[in-house]
């Protein structure tokens, strides 16, 4: 059991005591233009945190929304925030105005720090009284030129351990954002679990990886995790599969974070092997499914088992996971120590029998707290956090995944997980991505419809094939695999899939739906 003091400021824990306990010579972030030892951090996070309290009226427990791409200076503003005893709000740097505003709304956000290079569209938003800081650029106002002339220490503000130190939206592929609260202790317990038990990260280590920082699952690979652990994080903005396994190659990353798309995309660009990985040991997927057929490949080319979890938002990061030799391809694993899971039938209460499928339920040392709003009582229900995932856990205790419990597809009065189709597709080495989902059909209630990116360059043999044959290949193709009703009754090819900012599908679209 994890046992934090009643005081606790999880920005002091991760700066201070790291330094304490492996100096301050240590490589401590690396960016594009500029590398901070974990002394050089401190000392600029330190006099961030001057400015807030002492220019900007930053309060204990004022909220802060945080909005750039993934660099050092908006890592060192976020633990700013934190060692002022603020609350961060962190928001994707893709989000627009309208978005932008109900965020702060809701979050009654009183101060916002922006990279320079993305200002236009909060100033867009128009948020009553909020106090607009813009940081990294040139003007003489800039807040990493104010804090130039402040101390270099800082004594964090002594918080609560339960003080609220994160406020992060959901994504919300539909409906209002929702504002996840994350105490101090949270941000800590993270690190203490999935981090430190399943990664086993090192001092020496070099963490990297596509999620942003705005993104739960970027904040805690990319920057928590490896200052808990006294490591390095590369933190840059990624366009595409070459740019990441360059980057791994050019700085010798060793712990990577990505989802199971960027996997396959890297895959695709392995064939030549003039990608020198030798660096990599842990790779950590979450985000979407992962599919066993991209896990085997990914193992077959770089001989690396990766570590598939599952997180949300509301839990703050991974709670269900594996590593090693306890993997097993196909299942996202068993509770990362200090979780614990079950699935439950609709009702969220009643447990179901190994072997069938019902909904995820977990508990542990994080949790969802929803900050004003009604869907906390749908989400935690008898002290367990109902997911929305449909999952089943096999006899051995591992933890399959079927759906999002609003994809599963009932045809025919069968029911039918649309990643178990996406997976046997995956294996046709003509697919690149497919999402499955099931639209209204009047004898069937619903269909299977299967949308296929076709990846590029593969030889397709001598004869060119129209759509509708490879549709009827790739059909014949998951029936070898699939009980038959399994099998899409159409397949619709696109050039790529409508995905939310964090990356996941957004199946609604396919299925033709409004957002509800
Ligand atoms: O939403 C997710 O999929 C996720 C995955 C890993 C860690 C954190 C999050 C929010």
């Amino acid at each position: 059991e994890l046992r934090y003091p009643a005081r606790l400021n999880c920005g002091e824990e991760l700066l201070d005591r790291t330094v304490e306990r492996y100096g301050g010579d240590r490589p401590a972030i690396l960016g594009a233009a500029e590398s901070w030892t974990y002394g050089e951090l401190r000392s600029r996070v330190d006099r961030i945190a001057h400015v807030l309290t002492e220019e900007l009226g930053v309060l204990p427990g004022n909220r802060v929304l945080l909005r750039g791409p993934t660099t050092p200076q908006l890592a060192a503003c976020w633990l700013a925030v934190m060692k002022a005893g603020a609350v961060a709000v962190t928001v994707l740097a893709v989000q627009r105005p309208k978005e932008l505003r109900t965020v702060c709304e809701i979050a009654r956000v009183s101060h916002a720090l922006c990279d320079a290079g993305a200002m236009d569209d909060l100033v867009k938003a128009e948020v009553p009284g909020l106090r607009l800081t813009a940081f990294g650029g040139a003007a003489s106002d800039d807040l990493l030129r104010r804090a130039e002339g402040r101390p270099a220490r800082y004594q964090a503000v002594r918080t609560a351990a339960d003080d609220v130190a994160l406020i992060a939206f959901t994504s919300g592929t539909t409906g209002r954002p929702k504002g996840c609260m994350h105490f101090h202790r949270d941000v800590l317990a993270i690190a203490d679990t999935f981090s430190a038990r399943i990664i086993h990260p090192r001092p020496d280590d070099l963490f990297a990886g596509s999620p942003p920082l705005g993104f739960t699952f970027g904040l805690g690979g990319l920057l928590v995790f490896p200052l808990r652990a006294g490591a390095a994080a590369l933190l840059e903005q990624w366009s595409g599969p070459e740019q990441i396994l360059g980057a791994v190659a050019r700085h010798r990353i060793s712990v990577l974070f990505t989802a199971p798309t960027a996997y396959r995309a890297m895959l695709a660009k392995l064939g030549g092997g003039s990608y020198d990985l030798s660096s990599l040991r842990r790779c950590v997927s979450a985000g979407e499914n992962l599919p066993a057929a991209t896990w085997q490949a990914w193992h077959e080319h770089t001989g690396l088992r990766l570590i598939d979890g599952i997180g949300a938002t509301e839990m703050l990061h991974i709670f269900i996971s594996a590593a090693d030799d306890a993997v097993r391809p196909g299942c996202t694993g068993i509770p990362v120590p200090g979780f614990e899971a079950r699935i439950v039938e609709e009702d969220g209460v009643t447990g179901v029998p190994d072997g069938t499928p019902g909904l995820l339920a977990v508990r542990g040392p994080v949790g969802c707290r929803y900050l004003s709003d009604e869907r906390q009582r749908e989400y935690v229900r008898g002290g367990w956090n109902i997911t929305g995932d449909t999952y089943v856990r096999e006899p051995d205790g591992y933890f399959r995944y079927l759906a999002r419990a609003d994809d599963m597809i009932i045809s025919s009065g069968y029911n039918i997980a649309g990643p178990e189709v996406e997976g046997a597709l995956l294996h046709h080495p003509e697919v690149a991505e497919a999402a499955v989902v099931g639209v209204p059909d009047e004898r069937r209630g619903q269909r299977v419809v299967a949308h296929v990116v076709l990846r590029e360059g593969v030889p397709r043999g001598d004869a060119p094939r129209s759509s509708a044959e490879i549709a009827d290949e790739l059909r014949e193709f998951v029936q070898a695999e699939l009980t038959p009703y399994k099998c899409p009754r159409e397949i619709v090819f696109t050039a790529s899939l409508p995905r939310t900012p964090t990356g996941k599908v957004q199946r609604f679209r396919l299925r033709g739906a409004d957002p509800a």
